[in-house]
């Protein structure tokens, strides 16, 4: 019997309070109905499947001081998400949260914080949208335009939190690195420029190519044992075509060959400690929408998680897993 390389546990999140619209709480299970799991235990990649995290008292509607939609309700639902994250990375070498709107990513950047909490986790965020806003700069009083603004420690006087506190912020603004953003508000913009944060836009892409996007990324970020990545994957990072069935879709976006290649640049690193895949939204669009888009969320994990494309195993880099 050979020893799996990776120790993979999965959890899912299906909640949808992030934003207005109810499908996105089924993403992770017409994800799960693509057989990922099974096409990851083939690719000899050991599995545990942490189940589903969900609010087990009912849902509060208050906003928050700034308006912030289900305050309440969405920072306690990440406050569980995060604690089943921080299990889940002490049993197994990476988390992968299926999702959900991208308000989960509270959890799960919080969580995977925690568990070594003298390492700096750093974030790859590969979205078309920052969802960097503060409850005052929001348009909609959407949380999942917010998860970014919980982690910043540069933020963190002016970001509405529950009474305790919770969730302090846990990452520096050199710290995280976008890919594919064309869709943001004025105030995004103008804290991402303030705080110096890495961003490429999806024109960035066109004009410097993704190679050289994802070198300098790395670059950055500085991925290592000590400097865990997360990435945090929000479906419309790619272009509507690609995956049409999501809430906020924004035409010009990555192709899938671009957004398999962001994963398996990133496995490897060797240094992937946790994946988040977010907003499939199986209600928009037609049926054949809601299969290319969960088919693409599919080859995107497999391509994180296995370096598998398709039906040709493109990646044979060895990670440097903990127990190795
Ligand atoms: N920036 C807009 C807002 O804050 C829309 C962002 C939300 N869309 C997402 N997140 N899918 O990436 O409301
Ligand atoms: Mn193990
Ligand atoms: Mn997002
Ligand atoms: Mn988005």
């Amino acid at each position: 019997l050979r020893r799996a390389e990776l120790h993979v546990g999965v959890i899912g999140a299906p909640f949808n309070k992030g934003q207005r619209r109810m499908g996105v709480k089924d993403g992770p299970s017409v994800i799960k109905d693509t057989g990922f799991l099974d096409d990851l235990r083939n690719l000899g990649v050991d599995v545990t499947d942490f189940g589903s995290v969900t609010l087990p008292h009912p849902e509060d509607n208050e906003a928050g001081p700034s308006g912030e939609r289900w305050h309440k309700t969405v920072l306690e639902y990440n406050r569980l998400l995060a604690s089943s994250v921080t299990q889940a990375l002490r049993e197994t070498d990476l988390c992968l949260t299926v999702g959900g709107d991208h308000s989960i990513a509270i959890g799960t950047v919080n969580g995977h914080s925690q568990v070594n909490p003298d390492h700096q986790v750093v974030v790859l965020w590969v979205d078309a949208h920052a969802d960097v806003n503060l409850g005052k700069t929001s348009p909609s009083g959407n949380m999942h335009g917010m998860p970014v603004s919980f982690h910043l420690r540069e933020l963190a006087e002016q970001v509405n939190r529950l009474p305790d506190q919770w969730p302090k912020p846990c990452i520096s603004a050199q710290h995280i690195s976008y890919i594919g953003l064309r869709d943001l508000d004025p105030g995004e913009v103008r804290m991402i420029k303030d705080m110096g944060i890495q961003a490429f836009w999806a024109s960035d892409v066109e004009r410097l190519g993704l190679p050289a996007v994802l070198s300098m990324c790395m670059e950055h970020l500085q991925p290592s044992e000590k400097r865990p990545l997360h990435i945090s994957f929000d479906i419309d990072a790619l272009d509507p075509m690609e995956a049409p069935s999501t809430g906020t879709p924004v035409r010009g976006g990555l192709t899938l060959r671009e957004g398999l290649t962001i994963a398996e640049t990133a496995r490897a690193t060797g240094h992937l400690r946790a994946f988040d895949m977010v907003e499939v939204n199986p209600d928009l669009g037609n049926q054949n929408d809601a299969n290319l888009t969960s088919q693409a969320a599919r080859l995107v994990i497999l391509s994180a998680l296995a370096g598998y494309r398709g039906k040709t195993q493109v990646c044979t880099f060895h990670l440097n897993n903990r127990q190795a």
